[in-house]
């Protein structure tokens, strides 16, 4: 990409968040010269859907095309590591959906490989785009509600709670060993140490498979089975409970469930520090609650006393409710930058914490199939 010419972008996978990368794209100031899906007719029909330029047959055609400048992997889990390899190889920057790859190293060879190739290299763990969210982690980072002593809360949804729900996720030989917890303990994981600055040192676990059996499952993302067709069994969990330790001398739990009726996407979180304790629910995510003894306050995105990171993305006319989507823009618009100016934001997910999540996940399923024994999770890459 020549200077000053607009970034050329490719999308890889064009399922709910394939459409979800490629609106964020655009909306960057990215042309969106190419999508790939999973056949030629596919990609054909999804270029026109997500107004991409043209349809690659492939997306290792997508990969290695001139043309494209930043390729986004949205394809299903298994595929991760290829397309993102590929695409290194073939000097593209890159966003690739977690689980960044299915065990540590494939995850620690694409971190190597990005930086091997200078190459920006993400994973959108989107949630730490939220406005309180950065709040928190300026309050709690800055000293300012004290040492942190408990970390706790719930990532909560319910599109796999019946039998008849299906997905490529279920299956371990498409989504990796782990579902529920790789795909969204994550983004809660992810965020308890983002906003704390604490590491999960090690931890205990137990997953469950509550529902043993599905229907055949389908390559939309959200596909509801009603026929009684054949049912197959399932190898992936629905829900796990974590306890761990912090570096810092904290304790935390979480727990994560898809099976969890009426929760849409619930991710509760909450700081509990000596002098102040401070929770986030993804479902209120215009405000902060601010637990003090003497009282609790509630920090709104509409406040002027923000911090300066929290305000940068409270930008949001008043009363426009911040969602998902929002995020998802902050955080392509932060990578297309880092891509424009050779320099990451603070708080960029960059494949290194991508890399992370595959580590505590691992860490998850090694304890669950101990019977919750406690498993260490490798301290960060430095
Ligand atoms: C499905 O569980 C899903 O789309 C996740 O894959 C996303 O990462 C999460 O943000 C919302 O739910």
């Amino acid at each position: 990409m020549s200077g000053g010419a607009r970034l050329r972008a490719g999308v890889v996978g064009a399922g709910f968040i394939g459409a979800v990368h490629a609106r964020s794209a655009r909306l960057a100031g990215a042309r969106l010269v190419a999508v790939a899906a999973s056949t030629p007719e596919s990609s054909r029909a999804a270029a026109g859907r997500l107004g991409a330029e043209r349809a690659c047959k492939s997306g290792e055609e997508l990969v290695a095309a001139d043309d494209v400048d930043v390729v986004h992997v949205c394809a299903p889990n298994h595929l991760h590591l290829p397309l993102a390899r590929a695409a290194l190889e073939a000097g593209k920057h890159v966003i690739c959906e977690k689980p960044l790859a299915l065990d540590d190293d494939g995850a620690a060879e694409l971190v190597a490989a990005a930086s091997a190739g200078g190459l920006q290299a993400a994973v959108p763990f989107v949630y730490r785009y939220y406005p309180m969210v950065r709040e928190a982690r300026e309050r709690l980072r800055g000293g300012r509600s004290g040492p942190l002593r408990l970390l706790h809360g719930t990532y909560l949804q319910d599109w796999l709670s019946l039998p008849a729900d299906a997905n490529w996720r279920v299956e371990r030989r498409l989504g990796g060993a782990s579902r529920a917890f790789a795909d969204i303990g994550s983004h809660w994981c992810d965020l308890a140490e983002f906003a704390s600055g604490h590491r999960i040192v090690r931890l205990s676990a137990r997953t469950a498979t509550v529902v043993p059996e599905r229907s055949a499952s389908g390559t939309a993302a959200f596909a509801r089975r009603d026929d009684d067709g054949p049912r197959q069994p399932v190898d992936t969990e629905d829900v796990a409970l974590v306890q761990f330790e912090t570096d810092g001398g904290a304790l935390g739990s979480v727990v994560v469930s898809q099976v969890s009726p009426g929760r849409k996407n619930r991710l509760w979180i909450e700081w509990d520090a000596a002098d102040a304790a401070l929770a986030f629910d993804q479902e209120q995510p215009e405000l902060l609650w601010c637990g003090r003894r003497d009282g609790v306050a509630l920090a709104l995105r509409d406040d002027a006393a923000l911090s300066a990171p929290a305000a940068r993305f409270a930008t949001l006319p008043a009363g426009h409710p911040q969602g998902y989507g929002d995020c998802f823009d902050a955080f392509v618009a932060d990578v297309y930058a880092a891509i424009a100016d050779g320099e990451a934001a603070d708080g960029l997910p960059r494949f290194a914490d991508g890399r992370r999540a595959v580590q505590i996940t691992e860490a998850v399923l090694g304890s669950a199939a101990a019977d919750g024994a406690w498993t260490a999770v490798p301290a960060p890459a430095l």
